[in-house]
């Protein structure tokens, strides 16, 4: 699928409000990209479709979580969690993404994981920091990433880490390894 088919259909799976997270953190991922020595086509791929599930019913996510064999352990956890492995899915089968490094920066935008690559750092601290992200926090976040990505994205994951627990919620191992490994990294 051409990138204007793409965009318009990932624009009609949401509401117009979260169709402007998407333009910034397009926008961002390519920034950053340039930044950092990543392939902004690529940076941009993975930021349209990042959110391209974000909407859809949490049964329907559950029924391909399922039937795909995407890991059930999620749905012990928090279903704003869901839609990154989803749209990960969704954005091979129905657009027909084959880059296997643009899936996995849609499969752990939320979550990140141990080891993640250049490009998945900066789709998932894109999501962080894009110029519509209000929320206390964010400015320091977005000075650091003008020099290290890690620095900012562990800036990302402690503010979430500290928000979950602040609200009770479990937390998905491997946003905690995720974190640990930022630190290793920082160091
Ligand atoms: O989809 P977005 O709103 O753009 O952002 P996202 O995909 O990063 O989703 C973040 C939400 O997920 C945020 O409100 C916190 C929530 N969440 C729930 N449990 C976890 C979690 N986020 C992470 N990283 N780890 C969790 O265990
Ligand atoms: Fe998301
Ligand atoms: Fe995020
Ligand atoms: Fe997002």
């Amino acid at each position: 699928m051409d990138r204007e088919a793409m965009i318009e259909s990932v624009k009609a799976e949401m509401p117009e409000r979260r169709w402007l997270h998407v333009q910034g953190v397009m926008e961002t991922s390519v920034k950053l990209a340039k930044r950092f020595g990543v392939d902004p086509v690529r940076a941009e791929l993975a930021a349209i479709l990042h959110d391209v599930a974000k909407y859809w019913p949490t049964a329907r996510m559950e029924q391909i979580i399922r039937e795909e064999k995407l890991p059930e352990e999620l749905l012990d956890y928090d279903k704003e969690l869901w839609h990154a492995p989803v749209g990960a899915f969704i954005a091979e089968r129905d657009y027909g993404v084959t880059d296997a490094e643009v899936l996995d920066a849609i499969r752990y935008h939320t979550s990140g994981r141990v080891g993640m690559t250049l490009l998945e750092k900066i789709v998932c601290l894109a999501d962080y920091m894009e110029p519509s992200r209000d929320f206390p926090g964010v400015n320091k976040i977005r000075s650091e990433a003008e020099h290290s990505v890690e620095k900012a994205l562990l800036t990302g994951f402690d503010g979430t880490i500290t928000f979950l627990i602040e609200k009770g919620k479990r937390i998905f191992p491997l946003t905690v390894l995720a974190r640990n490994d930022m630190v290793r990294q920082v160091n």
